[in-house]
Order: C-alpha cells, then structure tokens, then sequence
C-alpha cells in the first residue's frame, strides 16, 4: 500500500463534508488527484447499507445489528475502493471510518472496544488511517446545523447525552493517538478551519517525504 488515507471525523454537522471538498480543491490547484468518499458507503451496496442504518423508521435495530452493519459497509467500501486506490498510489479523502464506530458503537453504545478491534480487522485487515482530522465542538451546535437542513437521520435523533458521548470518545481516541490525530476546533470560520487543515497536510506531507527518504538511504 503505497497512497495516503486521510479521514475526516466528529460529531454530527461539525463540517466534515466541506472541509473535504475545501481540501480537495487545495489539492486541485496542486493538480493532486483524490478520491473523495464516505462511509457508511462509497459503494452501491454499502450505500443501500447506509440507508439501512440512517432510516429513522429503523428505531428498533440492536447495538450489535448496527456494528455489524457499519462493519459491513466498511468491509465492501475497503475491499471495492480504498484498497485499490492506495495499492494504486492514490490519495483517499475519507468522511468518517473507524473511529466513528469506536466513538458511536463503542464508547457512545457502551460495546465492548475489544469486540470492536476484532471486528475491524476481519472487515479490513486492520486498515489504519495515516492522518485524521477531527473537528470537535459542541454536539448541540453540530446538531443544530444539521436541523436547518430539515431531515434527521435515525442517528441524529438519539439523545444529547449520547452525542455528548460520541464527542468524549473522538477526543479520548486523539489523546490516546495524537500522532495520528489532529484535533480542529469547528466552532470557526470555514476558512479559518481549512487554512488550519491545509497547514497540518502540508507538515504531514512534508515529514513523511522525509521519512521516505531516510528509508531509502537506509541500507
Ligand atoms: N456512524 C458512522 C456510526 O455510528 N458508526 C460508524 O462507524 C460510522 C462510519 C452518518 C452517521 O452514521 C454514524 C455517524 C452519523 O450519525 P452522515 O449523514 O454521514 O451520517 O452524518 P455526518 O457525517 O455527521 O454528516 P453531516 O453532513 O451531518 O455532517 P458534516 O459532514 O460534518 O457537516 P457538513 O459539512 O455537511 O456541514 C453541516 C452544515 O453546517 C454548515 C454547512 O454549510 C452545512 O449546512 N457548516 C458550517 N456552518 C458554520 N460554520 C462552519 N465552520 C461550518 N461548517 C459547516
């Protein structure tokens, strides 16, 4: 695997979608190619997935039902699109991946983060992001975004006190890996947080080019 996999997680509405698409413009401009995808889906079969799992009428699915079926999503989006773009040398801009499911499952749901482990590395053969961009704030806040829009999903309806969880459980999952985990502050101007963004890319980029090269010179 040779391509970069960068993912962009946080509470509900904390803008992960359109910093992807700032990022990705940056990146246009450099004339870098990426795949933009999201997760649950990215494929048609995990997309019918996700329909599975953001219908609201689908109030009755069980913990265990709902982790096994964002793993198999991620199973098929990783198998049909991401591997093959990072075996291909590619960069993938992905909106949410693992740590959504420890945050939401695990930590917010209460399953066991064992289990969890176990089952990401059957669906994936343990796939790690190289680079995450977290964008934390207020739930609340987050929420109230997404309501402007008009129509909430099965998972926007759970409680505050939830999403209150989830967010706790981003920013332990960044404590626990702040190498890999960059933590943003969303409560600002889209542009503030997307200069910020482009910054902590450039600086990965640039370490890992010389990583690359240390490597090579390595005997
Ligand atoms: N889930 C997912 C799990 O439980 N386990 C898992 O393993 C996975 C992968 C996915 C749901 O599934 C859960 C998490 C979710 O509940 P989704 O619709 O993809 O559902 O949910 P989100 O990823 O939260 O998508 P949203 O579109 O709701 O949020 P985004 O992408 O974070 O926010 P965005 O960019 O669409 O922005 C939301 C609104 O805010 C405005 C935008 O213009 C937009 O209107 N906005 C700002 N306004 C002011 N200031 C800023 N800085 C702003 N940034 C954006």
């Amino acid at each position: 695997m040779s391509g970069l996999f960068i993912t962009f997680e946080g509470v509900e509405g904390s803008g992960k979608s359109t910093q992807i698409e700032l990022l990705r413009q940056h990146l246009a401009e450099r004339a870098l190619s990426v795949l933009i995808t999201r997760e649950p889906g990215g494929t048609p079969t995990a997309e019918a997935i996700r329909e599975v799992l953001l219908d609201p009428r689908n109030k009755a699915l069980a913990p265990m039902a709902e982790l096994l079926l964002y793993a198999a999503a991620r199973a098929q989006h990783v198998e049909e699109r991401i591997r093959p773009a990072l075996d291909a040398g590619q960069m993938v801009l992905c909106d949410r991946f693992a740590d959504s499911t420890t945050a939401y499952q695990g930590i917010a749901r209460g399953l066991s983060l064992e289990l969890l482990g176990e089952i990401h590395r059957l669906a994936t053969s343990n796939l790690r992001p190289h680079l995450t961009f977290l964008l934390d704030m207020d739930p609340e806040l987050g929420l109230q975004r997404t309501r402007e829009r008009g129509r909430i999903d099965r998972m926007e309806q759970e409680s505050i006190a939830f999403h209150r969880r989830v967010r706790e459980g981003f920013l332990a999952i960044a404590d626990n890996e702040p190498e890999r985990v960059v933590v943003l502050d969303a409560d600002q101007e889209l542009e503030v947080i997307a200069r910020d963004i482009r910054r902590h890319f450039d600086a990965y980029l640039e370490r890992r080019a010389r990583e690359q090269a240390l490597a090579a010179d390595t005997p």
